[in-house]
């Protein structure tokens, strides 16, 4: 059999830079206005402060289950997502607060959600892991380790054929992309020229297990090779640069319906989850991110350096932020836990719409 051939280009990698804003100058970048990067910065702040103050609820006990906080990766989900148009869909693992609140979603209805009540994007019913909202392109929230990558590809199939200009952002960490169906995903976004943009954000830990531990080749981006598909290795401390080399991804999917794999290299300054003891890496290693890599404080000081924030600009959008997380858990606080005789609905589409069911057997086993 002969290797499947097209006749539409196929970049080839280009190396890593891991300077810090060495694509402050491209032109997806330049075009900003001040408004704009204000805007950008808010963002960063807003999931901050909110992450901050979800860990409280927590420690407050009004948190039940998983609490995995995004503190430390936010110049990917900010960056990334600044970039999308009307067609464009996100879909994303379990760490997706960052990704929720920067496609648009409120703190009220990600606080909500947090503490298991009604008025939660997910009614309550999905918790930490499970943010949704289909009217802002947003796909969730996914607690199955790769479970999102085969959705990913199939959003970005829908969008081909119903030919539109649009593509899915699809962001998995390091750990998932030695699972099967991260490799499954890939090859048929390579066969099928789908257009998906695999983000890996390469925090360098998959749960307690250092990315050396787990991965026989650590240059996760290049397997992207095996299935024909352009790859890149970016700087994801740096918002500039993740906008940068996003749009270039973004581009190749509107204009030549081509998937991309990206990997961003990050560190999340938390643990995996609220309860992590932390004992796999030295405290050293991460007091070394915060104080050198820092997304929120590197963007401040690159806006600082382009006089388009003052230090009063950056107390107020903080003083802000933290006034509408702490409006956010007094939201939480007053809104009511689901109704008993909801539980079962929103779970399982045939359950809510019986006329339609064709499937066998009990889905709920106290029927
Ligand atoms: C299929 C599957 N296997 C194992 C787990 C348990 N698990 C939850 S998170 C996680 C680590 C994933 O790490 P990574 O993909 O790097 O994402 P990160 O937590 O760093 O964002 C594992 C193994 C799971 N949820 N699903
Ligand atoms: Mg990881």
């Amino acid at each position: 059999m002969s290797k499947k051939t097209t006749s539409k280009s196929r970049p080839t990698a280009k190396s890593v830079s891991t300077s810090q804003n060495s694509e402050a100058n491209a032109p997806i970048n330049t075009k900003l206005s001040k408004e704009e990067k204000i805007e950008i910065y808010r963002n960063l702040v807003r999931i901050r402060r909110f992450e901050e103050r979800t860990l409280r609820a927590y420690q407050q006990g009004k948190i039940g289950g998983f609490l995995h906080l995004y503190i430390g990766q936010e110049a990917i989900a900010v960056g990334t997502t600044s970039l999308m148009g009307p067609d464009d869909h996100v879909i994303t693992a379990y760490r997706d607060h960052g990704h929720a609140l920067a496609v648009g979603m409120s703190m009220n209805e990600c606080m909500a959600e947090l503490q298991g009540k009604h008025t939660g994007c997910s009614k309550g019913k999905g918790g930490s892991m499970h943010f949704f909202a289909p009217d802002k392109n947003y796909w969730g929230g996914h607690g199955i380790v790769g479970g999102q990558t085969p959705l990913g590809a199939g959003i970005a199939f829908a969008l081909k054929h119903e030919e539109k200009k649009g593509c899915c952002m699809c962001f998995l960490g390091d750990g998932a992309v030695n699972q099967g169906v991260v490799h499954e995903s890939l090859n048929l976004a390579g066969l099928w020229e789908l257009p998906v943009i695999y983000i890996i954000e390469n925090n360098q830990y998959s749960m307690g297990t250092s990315l050396e531990r787990s991965s026989a080749s650590t240059m996760l981006a290049k397997r992207a090779d095996s299935y024909d598909i352009a790859w890149e290795q970016v700087n994801g401390h740096s918002l500039y640069d993740v906008r940068a080399k996003t749009w270039e991804a973004i581009e190749r999917a509107h204009n030549e319906c081509l998937p991309t794999v990206i990997e961003m290299a990050t560190y999340r300054h938390r643990g995996h989850s609220v309860s992590d003891n932390e004992k796999y890496r030295d405290k050293e290693e991460t007091e070394k991110y915060k104080r050198t890599s820092d997304p929120v404080i590197l963007f401040q000081d690159t806006l600082i350096d382009e006089k388009v924030l003052t230090e009063d600009l950056i107390k107020k959008i903080n003083t802000e932020a933290r006034e509408e997380a702490e409006k956010s858990a007094q939201f939480a606080d007053q809104s009511p836990f689901p109704p008993e005789e909801e539980l079962l609905k929103d779970v399982y589409w045939e359950e809510d719409n019986p006329e339609h069911k064709t499937s066998q057997g009990k889905i709920f086993f106290n029927d």
